[in-house]
C-alpha cells in the first residue's frame, strides 16, 4: 500500500467498533483530506451510512461501497492517434506540473509504438524552456520545431503543422506555457493556439491534455476549471505520483467537470508513464490493495 491516505483509510476502517456518528465524521475528514472535496466526501459517507443503516456491513464491503462511489467520477481516455493522418496532443498546466517531462515521456512512448512524433516547442515565454524541449528531443530522437524566445506559440504550432504534414510525422506533441505576465495573457495566448490547431488538424485527431500535479491536492480543481472554462480540455496527466501522493483531485475533477485522465506519470525517467488505470488508482487511494 503505497499511500499515507490509503493507509489512514484502511486503519479508520479496521480500529472502528462500530459505524457511529464519530466513524462517518473521521471518513468526512479523511476524505476531504484525500483532496476529495467536502461536497463530493459528503455525499459518499451518506451512501454508506444508508448502506450500513439496511445491512451489516463488513470492512471489505464498506471499502468496495467506497470505492464503488468514487469509481463513477473517474473515467479512463486515452488519445486515439490515427497514424494515416496528423494528430495533435496540446500539452497544457500552470508551471512545473510536469509538462515538458510528459511530453518526454509520451515520445519516447509512440516512437516505440511505431508513431513518428514531432515535438513543438510553443513554451516561447521562457528561454531555459526550449532548450530543455530541445534536449528531450535528442535524447528521444525525433524532431523538434522551435523558434527564438519571445516567439509567437501560434506561429511555432503554425510552422510545426506545415513542416509535420510535408514530413509524414503522425503525432505534434506541443509544450505550452504555464505562466505568463498576466493570466489572462496566458488563457489568451492559448485560445490562439487553440483556433490555429482547430483550422488544420481534423477535431477527432486533436486532443487537449491538461497536466495536474497529484501533489497540489485542492489546486487542482481551480486549474482545470480555469483551463476548461478557457479552451476545453479532453483528459487529464495525472504527474508525481510516485511521490506518496493521492491524486483524490482528480475525483472532484471528474464528478465537477466530467474530465477523464488518460496518463499517469511515476517518474523522471522517460519510461515512468503509464495509462490511467482506473481500478488500480482507486484501489491504492482507498488503500484496499
Ligand atoms: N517524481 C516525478 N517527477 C516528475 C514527474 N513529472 C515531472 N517531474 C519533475 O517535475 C519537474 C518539473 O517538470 P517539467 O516537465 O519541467 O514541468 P513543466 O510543467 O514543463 O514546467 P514549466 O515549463 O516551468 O511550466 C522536473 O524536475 C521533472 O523532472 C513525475 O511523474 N514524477
Ligand atoms: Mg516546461
Amino acid at each position: 500500500m503505497r499511500n499515507t491516505f490509503g493507509k489512514k483509510l484502511a486503519s479508520l476502517f479496521r480500529s472502528r467498533k462500530v459505524y457511529d456518528e464519530s466513524f462517518f465524521e473521521n471518513l468526512e475528514d479523511l476524505l476531504i483530506e484525500g483532496d476529495l472535496g467536502a461536497v463530493e466526501a459528503y455525499a459518499v459517507s451518506e451512501k454508506l451510512q444508508n448502506a450500513c443503516r439496511k445491512n451489516k456491513v463488513s470492512e471489505n464491503e464498506a471499502l468496495q461501497i467506497l470505492k464503488d462511489e468514487l469509481s463513477q467520477y473517474v473515467v479512463t481516455k486515452v488519445p486515439v492517434i490515427d497514424p494515416d493522418r496528423l494528430n495533435l496532443i496540446l500539452v497544457l498546466g500552470v508551471n512545473g506540473v510536469g509538462k515538458t517531462t510528459s511530453i518526454a515521456k509520451l515520445a519516447h512512448m509512440y516512437k516505440a509504438e511505431g508513431i513518428i512524433p514531432v515535438l513543438s516547442a510553443a513554451d516561447t515565454f521562457r528561454a531555459a524552456a526550449i532548450d530543455q524541449l530541445e534536449l528531450h528531443a535528442e535524447r528521444v530522437g525525433c524532431r523538434i520545431v522551435r523558434q527564438n524566445p519571445g516567439a509567437d506559440p501560434g506561429a511555432v504550432i503554425f510552422d510545426t503543422i506545415s513542416s509535420a504534414s510535408s514530413k509524414n510525422e503522425q503525432v505534434i506533441l506541443a509544450d505550452t506555457a504555464g505562466r505568463m505576465h498576466t493570466k489572462e495573457n496566458l488563457l489568451r495566448e492559448l485560445q490562439k493556439i487553440d483556433k490555429i490547431v482547430r483550422n488544420r488538424i481534423d477535431s477527432d485527431c486533436y486532443t487537449k491534455v491538461l497536466v495536474i500535479d497529484s501533489t497540489t491536492g485542492q489546486n487542482g480543481i481551480r486549474q482545470a476549471e480555469m483551463f476548461h472554462s478557457a479552451i476545453g480540455i479532453d483528459s487529464l496527466i495525472l504527474t508525481k505520483y510516485d511521490s506518496a501522493a493521492k491524486g483524490g483531485s482528480i475525483i472532484q475533477i471528474g464528478k465537477k467537470l466530467g474530465i477523464p485522465v488518460s496518463f499517469i506519470g511515476t517518474g523522471e525517467k522517460y519510461s515512468d508513464i503509464d495509462i490511467f488505470n482506473k481500478e488500480d488508482f482507486l484501489s491504492s487511494l482507498i488503500g484496499a490493495e
